[in-house]
């Protein structure tokens, strides 16, 4: 018996191993590392939100951000002197500042209970159920043990994010490089139900030949009255134009009325391929709720560093050394 339980201690042991050398995540990473992580990431979150709305938006953009440029792994933190860090990039210029400031408080807080335990790539991915949450949305439990990444380039940018003059074949192609499927994607554009975008992102609908036939009329006339030529390049509007600080399937709707504001959120509805899901999310909350949770949590798997890769960075603007 003795020899049996021993073989039984070693087995679960070489299987402990064999999880963590695959680089799982687990809800649970740090029951015992960190047990109140999940509460001090949620009280400094709402602390911001409560300065500011813009907090909700950010946060959410800077996880698919971070998440499509070198995996989920915090890279999009990273402060260059030299300005040349991924955050620099053009892609990226957009990226209000208060998703930043989200993250580096959230670790700020952790730090003084967890030293040097919890990454900034798992901060980030708990801020991003956060912001949905207050926002209206559903919850969902975020896997942990990301480990941060040392690599941070602005030239690594290019090409890994998705253009809003994509069709329904470029934005399918660039998700599923991330392991994304077209229905992962149609749910995940429904984080365009919050937040803002500059004009300079869509005016070409407007302000070509011709008015992209695919607006709804007055949807455009609001657009070019918002956004006239040579605006202001600060100047941002809502996203979704009829909640939107809420999270909730409008988006969708909107679509279907013609008010989706890049054509890479319009070609959802108008490509035959695609429209049948947008119908559904417009009609069924449950459904896009649904969608949207296994998407974020499949998008918080992306690229990930775990086991000893990477490290723990203790100041999420700069590498540990
Ligand atoms: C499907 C392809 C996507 C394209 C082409 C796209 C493109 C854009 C663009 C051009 C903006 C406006 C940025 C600005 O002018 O400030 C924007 C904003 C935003 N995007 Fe996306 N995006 C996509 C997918 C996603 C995904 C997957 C998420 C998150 C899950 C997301 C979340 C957001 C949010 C929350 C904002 C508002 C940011 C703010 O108010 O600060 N987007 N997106
Ligand atoms: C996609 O999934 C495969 C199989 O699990 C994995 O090896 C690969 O690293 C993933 N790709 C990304 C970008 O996460
Ligand atoms: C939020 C943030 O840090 N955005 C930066 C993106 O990159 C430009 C160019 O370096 C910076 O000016 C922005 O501050």
């Amino acid at each position: 018996m003795e020899v049996v339980r021993r073989w039984l201690v070693l087995l679960s042991m070489v299987l402990m191993i064999m999880q963590s050398g695959e680089g799982q995540l687990l809800e649970n990473f740090y029951a015992n590392s960190c047990p109140n992580l999940e509460s001090i990431v949620r009280q400094e979150v709402s602390t911001k939100f409560t300065q500011t709305f813009v907090t909700i938006p950010a946060t959410l953009r800077l996880f698919f951000h971070d998440c499509f440029v070198e995996g989920c792994d915090a890279s999009v933190l990273i402060s260059s002197s030299s300005g040349d860090a991924e955050k620099d990039a053009k892609d990226n210029l957009s990226l209000a500042g208060d998703g930043f400031d989200t993250v580096i408080k959230a670790k700020q807080a952790v730090e003084t209970q967890c030293p040097g335990v919890v990454s900034c790539a798992d901060i980030l991915a708990l801020a991003a159920r956060e912001v949905v949450v207050l926002a209206g949305g559903p919850s969902w439990e975020v896997e942990l043990g990301r480990r941060d990444g040392l690599i941070s380039q602005a030239s690594r940018v290019t090409g890994n994010l998705p253009e809003p003059e994509f069709n329904l074949d470029q934005l399918n192609t660039l998700f599923a490089r991330n392991n994304l499927t077209q229905l992962d994607m149609i749910a995940l554009s429904g984080a365009h139900t919050l937040g803002f975008s500059h004009c300079d992102r869509f005016s070409s609908r407007i302000y070509s030949s011709s008015i992209d036939p695919t607006l709804d009329s007055s949807y455009a006339q609001q657009l070019m009255d918002a956004c006239p030529q040579n605006v202001d390049p600060s100047i941002a509007i809502n996203m979704d134009p009829e909640t939107p600080r809420t999270f909730d399937n409008v988006y969708y709707q909107n679509l279907i009325g013609g008010k989706g504001l890049f054509s890479s959120d319009q070609v959802l509805n108008t490509d035959p391929d695609s429209e049948p899901t947008v119908s559904d999310f417009a009609t069924n909350p449950g459904n896009f709720n649904a969608a949207f949770i296994t998407a974020m949590r499949k998008l918080g798997r992306v690229g990930v560093k775990t086991g000893n890769e990477g490290e723990i960075r203790i100041d999420c603007t700069t590498f540990n050394s």
